[in-house]
């Protein structure tokens, strides 16, 4: 097969930023993406029901012109959501809000120290039908980094699924085998997201042959083996997995460092690079349902009316992009060959 055309797909997971990088960000994913759930952690983080309602509009502005692509907005869990919170997220439209134990990732330092506090909030989002999305990592010190996505199943997110039986619950970015288990052991109430590079690379292309900042994200890559059962569950076809990039940028600067930031900025190719990993798996079939059905049906949403068409043909991801304020990205797969393309 050297063409495909699948309904438009959506992005279940990113980072748009804010500001002037939504000039840069917004556009890159609403080339190919239809909606995307946008992450809260910002600095201050999304919050609230009129933080988002904010942000929201903010990012509608820097849509390019007669683009109808549709931010879904979600809200960040700290020790302070109440209920309240939670109803006037839901009137405002918000679908979602996100769980991040303290200091887990980027900006996280406002997170949720005390789970157990959190009961009465899961309890109105059951009720309401907002979903919560998870990033699934322990963050105590002495948890070996490649350790913390099973800790936190073990310790956390096993209870939190068990208390509430209603709660749409999705494991944001999975990369272990673990994780894969837990969600096809777990009911249709509990599905995940898959990163582009948690199916394309493992560990080794993180520190074999130099260190590799680009490809430094969290939850850091893991070994071979998480890699192939990531790659086995997309294969499958099961509807519990669904496309979430988690696009992220930061300024080369930032990842070229000492202390480099965690994130991989995909936009520019990831739906590209999901094509690519199906076509290689041989269920380019399978892809339409992974990149355009499965979130919409997880999220009680509509699937898309439009279509998009990928061809088989190589161009290479830029080596740099030059932001709106002057500063330089180094994209995700930057000055590599990617084999399939958007067409138009
Ligand atoms: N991971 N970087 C970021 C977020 C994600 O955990 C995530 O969702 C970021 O920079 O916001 C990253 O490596
Ligand atoms: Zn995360
Ligand atoms: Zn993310």
């Amino acid at each position: 097969m050297s063409e495909i055309t699948i309904q438009t797909p959506d992005d279940w997971h990113l980072h748009f930023r804010d500001n002037d990088m939504l000039l840069e960000t917004v556009p890159a994913t609403a080339r190919c993406f239809q909606r995307a759930i946008v992450m809260p952690n910002l600095v201050p983080p999304i919050t609230t029901a009129e933080m988002a309602v904010k942000y929201q509009q903010r990012i509608l502005a820097a849509r390019p012109q007669g683009s109808s692509f549709e931010p879904l907005m979600t809200i960040y869990l700290t020790n302070s959501t109440s209920e309240a919170d939670i109803e006037a997220a839901k009137s405002a439209g918000v679908v979602a809000a996100k769980l991040y134990p303290a200091g887990a990732t980027t900006n996280s330092d406002a997170a949720v120290t005390n789970l157990a506090a959190m009961t009465p909030v899961f309890e109105k989002m059951e009720e309401l039908g907002l979903l919560l999305l998870v990033h699934g990592e322990v963050t105590e010190q002495h948890i070996d980094i490649f350790d913390r996505e099973k800790v936190f199943i073990e310790q956390n997110l096993s209870n939190i699924v068990t208390r509430h039986p209603n709660l749409k619950v999705v494991f944001e970015h999975i990369t272990t085998a673990d994780a894969a288990d837990f969600v096809l052991e777990s009911s249709d109430k509990v599905a995940a997201t898959i990163t582009p590079q948690h199916l394309m690379l493992n560990r080794n292309d993180l520190l074999v042959g130099g260190i590799r900042p680009h490809n430094y994200c969290l939850p850091v890559l893991k070994r071979q083996t998480h890699q192939q059962r990531l790659l086995d569950v997309v294969q499958s076809g099961s509807a519990k997995f669904f496309l979430g990039t988690d696009s992220a940028p930061h300024e080369k600067h930032r990842k070229e460092s000492a202390c480099g930031c965690a994130g991989c900025y995909s936009a520019w190719s990831a739906i590209e690079l999901y094509t690519q990993v199906f076509d290689e798996l041989n269920v380019l079939d399978k892809l339409e349902a992974f990149a355009s059905h499965h979130g919409a049906d997880f999220y009680g949403l509509p699937r898309n009316n439009g279509t998009i068409t990928l061809v088989k043909e190589d161009w290479q991801v830029p080596a740099q992009i030059k932001l709106p304020g002057g500063d330089d990205i180094v994209p995700f797969y930057a000055g590599k060959t990617v084999h399939w393309k958007v067409k138009g």
